[in-house]
């Protein structure tokens, strides 16, 4: 690595629910990191994800959407998305281009403008647009309230369009600086997290209304076995004895089909056979529970860049 010509930087993705933060980092990243899924409030964590190549390193930092907090883990989220603000190199602001702008993207930008962090407004999912012209309109009326937006274009994480040039972008104002992670690491946070992300993930795709939301993943055991396979134990939480029999299913139909997705994607990541056993249980109001929310969220981010 030589220092001078090494460019090193975090870059926070924020913006409302539901706009693409994830996808979007995927998309950069060329695999899948985060999950993503078509309702709002997938993502609950910051997640560092790093992409890492000969002359530079960019960590994406996926963050929950910015919104108005109903409960303690609404709360919880919102901070973390807040927090994740401070002490970065650029921000990616992320609007939906088909919905343009709504109040939730004002308070978006209100709290991305307070940060005072240079800024790119990433104007996404254009393959949706008829008119192109909107771009420029949503791209104004932004630039009115946030003043550290120096640069927008309209992407779509979906198809790819425009994300090399935005990339490029990102490379050419990321400072000169260290390699904060080694070259092979992708996310900052334990295998056992990311097991319970891809789980939590087939919920989303699979369960309707209030019950995907009230859900919680703990993977309580994780262990390779002599024949190579790798065990997982995990516990989908639920909040009500009645949320129980829909996450199980007809003759336990659901959580095989959770279980059967989950499993794909997990040998998929770690390039090995994976036994996936799950357990449903309920744990009353634990979105309210500071204890369990603590347990539940808290995979402590293993590096940040110092100030
Ligand atoms: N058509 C279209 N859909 C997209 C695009 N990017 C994301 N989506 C969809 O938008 C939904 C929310 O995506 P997600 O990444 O979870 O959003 P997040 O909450 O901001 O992280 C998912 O259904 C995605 O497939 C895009 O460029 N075009
Ligand atoms: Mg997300």
């Amino acid at each position: 690595m030589q220092e001078n010509t090494f460019k090193s930087g975090f870059v926070t993705v924020a913006g409302k629910p539901n706009v693409g933060k994830s996808t979007l980092i995927n998309a950069l990243m060329g695999q899948k990191v985060v999950i993503v899924s078509e309702k709002p409030q997938t993502t609950r964590n910051r997640i560092n994800c790093i992409l890492t190549e000969d002359n530079y390193q960019i960590v994406f930092v996926d963050t929950p959407g910015i919104h108005k907090p109903l409960r303690k883990i609404g709360e919880y989220m919102l901070n973390i998305a807040v927090n994740a603000l401070r002490g970065i190199d650029l921000i990616l602001f992320v609007v939906d281009a088909k919905e343009g702008i709504r109040d939730s993207d004002l308070r978006a930008a209100e709290v991305i403008n307070a940060s005072k962090v240079p800024t790119i407004l990433v104007i996404n999912k254009i393959d949706q647009l008829k008119d192109r012209g909107k771009i420029q309109k949503i791209s104004e009326e932004l630039r009115n309230i946030c003043g550290n937006i120096f640069e927008s274009l309209g992407v779509s994480a979906l198809t790819g369009e425009n994300l090399s040039l935005l990339k490029q972008i990102i490379i050419d104002h990321l400072p000169y600086g260290p390699q904060y992670y080694p070259e092979d690491m992708i996310t900052d946070k334990p295998s056992r997290f990311i097991i319970s992300e891809l789980i939590r993930e087939k919920i989303f795709l699979l369960t309707k209304e209030e019950v995907p939301h009230s859900t919680g993943v703990v993977v309580e055991e994780l262990k390779e076995r002599e024949n190579g396979v790798l065990y997982v134990r995990a516990e989908i939480y639920v909040e009500r004895k009645s949320q129980k029999p829909i996450i199980i299913g007809k003759n336990g139909a659901m959580i095989k089909k959770i279980g059967e997705l989950a499993r794909k994607d997990i040998e998929e990541l770690f390039e090995q056979k994976v036994y996936l056993d799950l357990y449903v249980r309920v744990k009353e109001k634990w979105r309210d529970n500071e204890s369990i929310l603590n347990n539940i969220m808290e995979y402590k981010t293993e590096f940040t860049k110092e100030r």
